[in-house]
């Protein structure tokens, strides 16, 4: 699997860009709490790293399975699903229901990858039963808390999150199905797809809320929002 050796390096310097606009977040005068935004393409930039290396994979029914994709996706996912809930305004209970239902897709999914038929489709059907709960989560509460949100720029931003997550989560069974379930496509062409889709559900989701966090300044201190637009921007913000 060298040949991978290249995607995977690709891979981690895709989601190193994602790095600096999280941490440009991190305790920064805005109002809501995006101190962990970091995470989601560190975790990331990390995994493809270990996975350049072809560290953590397995042969699971003569199909290459890179496990520390399980990993990232397990810490990542949640997090994604759970700050576009926040950022929509959802309560707490529907923030870490999105973000359970989320982390059993993916326990789920990783159960599946490594068994063998049929009892990896039991766990297959299990993890599409969780996709199906989390899609309930988003276009149920977590929207209606994005419509109901008196900050116009929260209610933008919320439902651009959200949309963007559900359409992009609706990609990962069908390649899941094509590849290490059904093999009809190569591990390597798989891992292409994979390392495109990831790529694009975790640099742009931190570059949105980056690019909106002027819609979020602390008024006064308080963790509270304000659509004020007015505040100078600061010279790191304006050469951004
Ligand atoms: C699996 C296989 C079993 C069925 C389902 C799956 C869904 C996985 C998803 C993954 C999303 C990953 C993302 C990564 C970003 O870097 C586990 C493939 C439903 C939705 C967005």
């Amino acid at each position: 699997m060298e040949s991978m050796t290249i995607l995977y390096a690709v891979g981690t310097f895709g989601m190193l860009i994602g790095i600096p606009p999280a941490l440009r977040l991190v305790d920064d005068e805005v109002g809501l709490d995006f101190d962990y935004l970091y995470l989601i393409p560190g975790t990331a930039a990390l995994m493809y790293a270990v996975m350049a290396f072809d560290i953590g994979s397995i042969t699971a029914q003569g199909y290459h399975v890179p496990l520390p994709r399980y990993a990232d996706w397990a810490l990542t996912t949640p997090l994604l699903v759970g700050y576009t809930a926040y950022v929509a305004g959802a309560t707490r209970k529907a923030i870490a229901g999105v973000a359970v239902a989320d982390l059993l897709m993916i326990v789920f999914g990783a159960v599946a990858v490594v068994l063998a038929p049929p009892t990896q489709w039991v766990f297959y059907a299990l993890s599409s039963l969780c996709h199906l709960a989390l899609l309930a989560g988003l276009y149920g509460p977590v929207r209606n808390a994005a419509l109901d949100n008196e900050e116009p720029s929260r209610r933008r931003l919320g439902r651009l999150l959200l949309n963007y997550i559900g359409l992009l989560w609706l990609a990962y069974p069908l390649v899941w199905l094509f590849g290490p379930g059904l093999q009809w496509v190569s591990a390597e062409g798989i891992a292409v797809i994979i390392t495109y889709l990831d790529v694009t559900a975790k640099v742009p989701f931190v570059y949105f809320i980056y690019r909106a966090r002027k819609n979020f300044v602390r008024v006064g201190g308080h963790k509270e929002e304000t659509a004020s637009r007015s505040e100078t921007p600061s010279a790191a913000g304006a050469a951004a």
